[in-house]
């Protein structure tokens, strides 16, 4: 991809106090895993997110939400980080302060180098319990067996005999309220905010770069698609992050 960035961009890189990095499912793609409204690729394009991914969904189907759930830490497990990934790690380097808010329910930033990564929408990672809330431990050694579409009846909490629950956050829950806290705080503190790889169509959390921009930051977004930008605070850096994320670090800081 051609390396001309913006320069409004590059000294607000160079020259941020703060750095916001906020992430969704596209910084994983290159990973192989799927997106959610990609056209063809993505995972709403072929299933109803009101039969997998709501409070209502899990009770009339556990089986059913359990083992699609089974099936997509399956497949995370089996990726492995990308260039994407790596180079937000890296960034950490080249700024006084980062934050990483991320909607991904994968653990591939933390796999990366990242710490303190915000999940604002859970994780695939840290089922619990629907009734009582404890965390249930998965045992990363035992096998997954699930295919796409199987059903898998959910385990049922040691403490109090109910059904375990995936620990993400569906359609009509409230975000962790910390992790919502902590990165709407970011994003009114940071003077540069990268968005990457998200449709910014979901909320709270779409809120997030706009808050950003009105308290006066920079704002990029990443993304295979062109993205709507209101300003000259602003810009629309268009292909895979993979690709985008390697050459604006090496012109910024390279
Ligand atoms: C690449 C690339 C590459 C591809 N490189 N780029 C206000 C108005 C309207 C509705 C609401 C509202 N407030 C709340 C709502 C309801 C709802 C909502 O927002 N609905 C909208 C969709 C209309 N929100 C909620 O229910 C939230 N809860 C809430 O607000 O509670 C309070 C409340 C309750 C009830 C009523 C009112 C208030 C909770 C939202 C939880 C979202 N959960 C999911 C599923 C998580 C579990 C799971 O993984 O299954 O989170 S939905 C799904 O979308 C997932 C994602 O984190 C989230 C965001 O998606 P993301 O990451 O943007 O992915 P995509 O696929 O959309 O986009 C990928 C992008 O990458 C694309 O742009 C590509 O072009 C790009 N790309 N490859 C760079 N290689
Ligand atoms: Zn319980």
């Amino acid at each position: 991809m051609s390396a001309t960035f913006s320069p409004v961009l590059l000294d607000a890189l160079r020259n941020a106090r703060h750095l916001l990095v906020f992430t969704g499912a596209g910084v994983s793609a290159e990973s192989g895993i799927p997106t959610f409204r990609d056209a063809l690729t993505g995972l709403w394009e072929r299933l109803d997110p009101a039969e997998l991914a709501t409070p209502d969904a899990f009770a009339h189907d556990p089986a059913l939400v359990w083992g699609w759930y089974e099936w997509r830490r399956k497949k995370v497990l089996a990726a492995q980080p990308n260039l994407a990934h790596h180079v937000i790690a890296e960034l950490v380097t080249c700024v006084p302060r980062l934050t990483l808010v991320t909607q991904n329910v994968d653990d591939l930033h933390e796999r990366a180098g990242n710490t303190d990564v915000i999940h604002l929408h859970g994780s695939l990672h840290q089922p619990r319990c629907s009734v009582c809330g404890q965390p249930h431990a998965l045992h990363s050694d035992a096998p997954i067996e699930p295919e796409e579409g199987r059903r898998l009846e959910p385990p049922r909490c040691v403490h109090c005999g109910e059904r375990v629950r995936p620990g993400v956050v569906w359609f009509g829950e409230t975000l962790p309220e910390a992790a919502l806290n902590a990165a709407f705080e970011a994003a009114r503190d940071c003077d540069c905010l990268l968005s990457i790889g998200t449709s910014g169509v979901v909320q709270p959390a779409a809120m997030i770069p706009q808050l950003a921009a009105e308290s006066g930051a920079v704002v990029a977004h990443v993304n295979s698609q062109s993205m709507t930008v209101l300003g000259p605070r602003q810009v629309s850096l268009v292909g895979p992050a993979g690709k985008v994320l390697p050459a604006l670090i090496d012109v910024a800081f390279g």
